[in-house]
């Protein structure tokens, strides 16, 4: 058994590795609003730590990740989002605690869609799927993600043409807008 705590991001004997603002940058729509709150304040977005138990043909990782609330403009707080570097691989993310939303955008059809990441809520990603976290509400979303230990990580072709959309909060409520 692998214990992890909610609250500091831990899990295990991982570190989570954390991300500040200043590694978001390219991420948010509003770049003025990047820049005005970065050199305000380089705040700490999301802590991610990862458990690789062995990574063999059919072994898994898992991951505890916390975002923490807070928004850039009118765009909630937001992981750097990816897609599995082994394109097939799919995953499950399990909330722990918090409230949020993951953006899923199939690679090839550029579709999109927001599906909610909540306690007790499970949220399969299949594989050629982008994904990315958002945290809509006003405390720490925390989540347990689950993957095949050899999925990989592309975080590159994600910096070079972003998601299609972006959540933003309107009036208080979370709403899906084309980036451009
Ligand atoms: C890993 C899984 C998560 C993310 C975490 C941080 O496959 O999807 O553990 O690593 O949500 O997001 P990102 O996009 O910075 O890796
Ligand atoms: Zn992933």
């Amino acid at each position: 058994m692998t214990r992890f705590d909610p609250i500091s991001g831990a899990i295990g004997e991982a570190q989570p590795a954390k991300r500040h603002l200043a590694d978001l940058r390219g991420c948010f729509r509003d770049t003025g609003a990047f820049e005005r709150a970065l050199a305000h304040d380089n705040r700490l977005v999301y802590t991610v730590a990862a458990v690789e138990p062995a990574a063999g043909e059919g072994d898994l990782h898992y991951g505890l990740g916390v975002i923490y609330p807070g928004l850039v403009g009118d765009e909630y707080f937001l992981t750097k989002g990816h897609l599995h570097t082994w394109r097939a691989a799919a995953e499950l993310y399990i909330g722990i605690a918090g409230e949020g939303l993951m953006l899923l955008e199939d690679e090839v059809t550029r579709e999109n869609r927001l599906v909610p990441l909540q306690p007790n809520g499970v949220v399969y990603v299949p594989g050629h799927t982008a994904h990315r976290t958002v945290n809509t509400s006003d405390v720490p979303l925390t989540y347990l993600g689950v993957y095949p230990a050899r999925a990989g990580h592309d975080y590159g072709a994600i910096a070079e043409r972003n998601f299609r959309s972006v959540v933003i909060n309107r009036n208080g409520k979370p709403h899906l807008l084309e980036r451009n």
